[in-house]
């Protein structure tokens, strides 16, 4: 029993790891004469992880697409910091981009690229299927699939859907918790 307890704890606790906050330059921090390309090679960035920026007010941090970012363009930023400390979401996969709009500090190399990789254990758990039950051949059995009538679940109000979104996955976690406490006391 103490096992399955264990197991449950486990279970119940590690989707709730926070996500890794990778001060951009290490401490350095966001400056000049900082190769980024080198510090972002010995970083891995996962989905839920954040970006800390920390600099002086000669600095900003602007983020970018990858065509502003490879031409240093900042004119038209996808959002813009300049308080000395500003915290990036990686909320998704994919490249983030982010230059410093200071005449000159990108082209001097104060820019970063980030590849945001998926979460271990985030991926959908797809449960092995129950072995198959061999109908003898000669009779096909042609047993329509199970209609099951479900009434979707009522639309979340707009603002709060991030939260709904949350519960949902708690929800699906507590299942698949229970499902595998019953196969093993079972
Ligand atoms: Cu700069």
């Amino acid at each position: 029993m103490a096992i399955q307890i264990t197991l449950l704890i486990l279970m119940l606790t590690a989707p709730a790891v926070y996500g890794v906050q990778h001060t951009v330059g290490g401490t350095n921090g966001w400056t000049q004469s900082v190769n980024y390309d080198t510090w972002a090679a010995g970083e891995t960035f996962v989905v839920g992880d954040t970006l800390l920026f920390t600099y002086t007010s000669s600095h900003s941090v602007d983020t970018v697409s990858q065509a502003d970012y490879t031409s240093c363009s900042s004119t038209n930023p996808i959002s813009s910091n300049s308080d000395g400390s500003t915290t990036i979401d990686l909320p998704k996969t994919g490249s983030m981009y982010f230059i410093c709009p200071t005449a000159g500090h990108c082209l001097g190399g104060m820019k970063l690229q980030v590849n945001v990789i998926a979460a271990n254990g985030t991926s959908p758990t797809t449960p092995s299927p129950p072995p198959s039950t061999t109908t003898p051949s000669g009779t096909p059995s042609t047993t329509p699939p199970s209609t099951t009538v479900s009434s979707p679940p009522p639309p979340p109000p707009s603002g709060a859907a991030s939260i709904y979104c949350n519960m949902n996955n708690m929800l699906f976690g507590f299942a698949v918790v229970l499902g595998t406490m019953f196969a093993f006391m079972g």
